[in-house]
This record gives structure tokens, sequence and C-alpha cells, in this order.
């Protein structure tokens, strides 16, 4: 039921001390080791050395993703590439992509923590876990594999994709835990009807879903169709990746593991704490990672604090499922995608315009985004040959730069709405 009791169940007060402790470690550390925390700290005026309480911290600079887009690639490690054993990264090309570091002690700490994870759902070293998310860059993968493995479950690395052959897999293999994002478990859902194979007649217990936001109507769907347990599992790879929060088996919010992740919810405009149990921002200070510690990283992720006690036992304090951003990331086939990547890309194609509109779909239980792209009237005109071309060119660099394909409209100049300021150019028609 618990991968490391002691720590899962810390009375709160021992809880804070550690935390406090640890928080005073990671500050110095970064202020020796890293010269974007330190110019910002020596700025404000700030001395870790002084920090005397958990609520210090509010006073510290917050960490933002372009902080980490404008220190590209390694500007941001706090020990020599040399400490450093794995590395993961987003997509996107120079000037937008972020890249992380894990030492050896990191990839130990992130290997429990997922096993905690993995153990809170109910997953034994019994269990036979089928990993259907990217391995790669993307943390999902390799970061679930080693907590599957320190678990001391069987593991099933087929990674994303081919879902025909993962049913098979799954039917082959007695596979008795899934996990991949819950809009594809969905999707595995739909193709075993289409196979003519009845999930009943399955192993499988328990589905890990995360990476991606999801609704509570979503996991009524997915505990019945596939006969499992559902549940949510968070993370980032700013912050570690999977691991930083999960449900128990109780379904009922997910545990932020608080001795190596210290949260704060705040008000998006303000930047000022919520109070107890508001919806706000998620803001996270890692508190024991070498490689690549953050301080109040802006998640842009909304949620709430749920601070009743957890009928499970553990300690560590419980938030709700995402409720969505406060910024206009989108995630689509569980691929994390900025309107700006898609703008900078269409900037540089000759013959289309800045104007363009995202509409993104749920269809089948897969996502697809259609780009409507403004084009010149003598290309609008031109011959269908041109055309065609034109659009083939905008794909590949779309999905280049994005890691996911999607569709091209080419629409007449001035045929899209025109907005005064910021208008909002992504149309979501997707109903979780
Ligand atoms: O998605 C890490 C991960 C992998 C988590 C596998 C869980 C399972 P990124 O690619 O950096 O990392 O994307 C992080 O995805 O800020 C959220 O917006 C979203 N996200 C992740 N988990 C959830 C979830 C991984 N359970 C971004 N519910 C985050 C809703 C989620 N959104």
């Amino acid at each position: 039921m618990y991968w490391q009791k002691e720590q899962e169940c810390l009375p709160r007060p021992d809880l804070a001390k550690l935390q406090l402790e640890r928080l005073k470690n990671v500050l110095k550390k970064v202020a020796t080791n890293v010269p974007f925390y330190r110019n910002k700290f020596t700025e404000l005026g700030l001395d870790p050395e002084k920090l005397t309480s958990l609520e210090e911290l509010q006073q510290y600079p917050f960490t933002l993703k372009q902080d980490l887009r404008d220190n590209y690639p390694y500007g941001l490690f706090a020990v020599p590439l040399r400490d450093v054993v794995r590395v993961h990264s987003s997509s996107g090309t120079t000037g937008m992509a972020t890249v992380v570091g894990y030492s050896k002690n990191d990839i130990n700490t992130w290997s429990d923590l997922v096993a905690r994870i993995l153990c809170g759902a109910g997953v034994t070293p019994d269990d036979v876990i089928q990993i259907a998310f990217g391995y790669g860059l993307f943390t999902g993968g390799f970061g679930l594999h080693y907590g599957a493995e320190r678990l001391g479950a069987s593991v099933i690395p087929i990674s994303s994709g081919n879902t025909k052959r993962q049913i098979q897999i799954m039917q082959d293999f007695k596979t008795t835990a899934l996990v991949c994002t819950p809009s594809y478990a969905l999707k595995m859902a739909d193709v075993m009807m289409d196979m003519g194979v009845n999930p009943n007649g399955l192993s499988l217990r328990y589905g890990l879903f995360g990476a991606e936001p999801w609704s509570e109507a979503m996991r009524v769907e997915i505990n019945e169709r596939l006969g499992i347990k559902a549940t949510d599992n968070y993370g980032l790879s700013e912050v570690m990746g999977p691991g930083v929060a999960g449900e128990c088996e109780e379904c009922n919010g997910l545990h932020v593991n608080e001795d190596h992740f210290l949260v704060e919810v705040l008000d998006p405009k303000s930047l000022e704490p919520v109070a107890p149990g508001e919806v706000g921002e998620l803001v996270l200070t890692t508190l024991t990672k070498e490689a690549f510690p953050v301080i109040r990283y802006r998640t842009r992720d909304l949620t709430r604090l749920i601070p009743e006690p957890c009928p499970c036992g553990r300690t560590f304090v419980r938030m709700s499922r995402m409720m969505g951003r406060s910024d206009d990331m989108l995630i689509i086939k569980g691929v994390n995608v900025f309107p700006t990547q898609i703008e900078a890309v269409l900037f540089e194609i000759e013959g289309t315009e800045p104007h363009y509109r995202l509409i993104v779909e749920r269809e089948n239980n897969e996502d697809r985004m259609t780009v409507m792209v403004e084009v010149v009237e003598s290309i609008f005109f031109d011959e269908m040959k041109k055309q065609r071309a034109l659009v083939e060119n905008i794909k590949k660099r779309l999905a280049s730069e994005l890691g996911i394909g999607v569709a091209v409209k080419l629409v007449e100049e001035r045929s899209l709405e025109r907005f005064n300021g910021k208008g909002d150019r992504v149309i979501d028609k997707r109903q979780l």
C-alpha cells in the first residue's frame, strides 16, 4: 500500500522541519552554482543563509518556462555535465525547447517517487505493467519505467503507438496495469471493440493515467469500458517528470510528494497565495534535486489544494485534478503545443499571412488539430499543385517543430476574423 511509509505518512510538523532544512539547502546550492539564480537573489538582497521559515520563500523570485528557454541548453544546471547521467527535453526547436538534467541521485529519487505513485494506485511487484508512453526525450516513458522497475513489477516497455499491437501484447503478456494518457486508454477501448476483443477477458486491473487533462466523466468511462481502476498522476519535465503527484486508491485528489516538492497555489494575476482550498496556479520548488533544481517554478497549471486529511493515511497534501491552464498551452495527443510555436513557423514561410486559427477536436478519442492559415491572394488563386506543395511544406515544418502531425487548411486573405489585441486564435472543441 505504501512504498515509503515512513516518508509518506510523516507527521506534518516533522515534514515542515524537513522541508525547511531542504529548502535552505537548495537555495544555497543554486545561489552558489547557478549564475541565473545568484544574480536574481543578489538583486533582491536575498541571502539563503538567513532563511528561517518556509513562508520566506515568498520573497524569492519565480522561475518561468522562458527562463529555461533563455538558458538553453545547460544554463540552469547546478552540477557539472560530468555529473549528469540523463537529459530530457521538450519538443520544439532552439528558442522554444527546454532541457532538463538528472544526476545519479536524481534518477534514484525519481524512481522512488514514481514507485510511490504506482504503489499508491494499487500496483504491486506481482503486476505486469505495460508502459505505453513514448520513450525518448519525453519524461513519461523512462520516468514510469524506472519507477516500475524500482517497485519490482514486470515491465513491458512497449512505448506509444501501434494500438493493435498494444492490445495483442496485452492479451499475450497478461498485462495487469496500463500506463498511458487517458485519451489513449479510451482509444484502446475503441480498437478492442473493432478487433472483437472483450476487455473482460483481459488480465487488466489498473490504469495509471497522466500527462494531459481529463475529467471525472472520462474516468468513469475508462473504468467501465476497460474494467479497471483508473488513477490520475501528474508531473512536468521542468520539475522532474511523472512522480510529482498521484492519486491513491481513494481516487479523490493527487498526493504531492511534499518531502521533495514544495507547493504553492497562487492567484495567477496578483501572484499572491489564494485562500486555502481556492483554485489558483500551482507553483513548485524542488527540495532535493541536484542537477536541475527549480525555485518557484510557475507551472501554469490550475488546481486547488484539498487540505483535509486523506483516509489512506498519507499526510501529503492532495490537489484536485488539473482544472486548466493560466496560459495558452495546449496538450495535443499528450504533446505540449504553444500557439506561438505555430506562429513562428508560419512567419518563416513565404506566402502565408500572420493570421491563423487553430481548431482542436477529439474524434474517436484521438486529438486532431487543424491549422487554418491565410495565404496571399496570388497563392489562393494559383494552381492546385502549388497550393498542395505549400500545404505539404507547412505540414512538414510544423511536424518537425511540434513533434506531432497536424492538418493544414489554406484560406483566403482577410477571411479570418480580426481581433483587437490578443485575440483567441484557438478553438478547442474537445469536451473532456
Ligand atoms: O507530461 C510528465 C508526465 C508524464 C506526467 C507521464 C504524468 C505522466 P511534460 O511533457 O513536461 O511532462 O508536460 C507537463 O502536462 O504542466 C500539465 O499541463 C500536463 N499534465 C501532466 N500530467 C497531467 C495530469 C509530463 N495528470 C504538463 N492532468 C503539465 C492534467 C497534466 N495535466
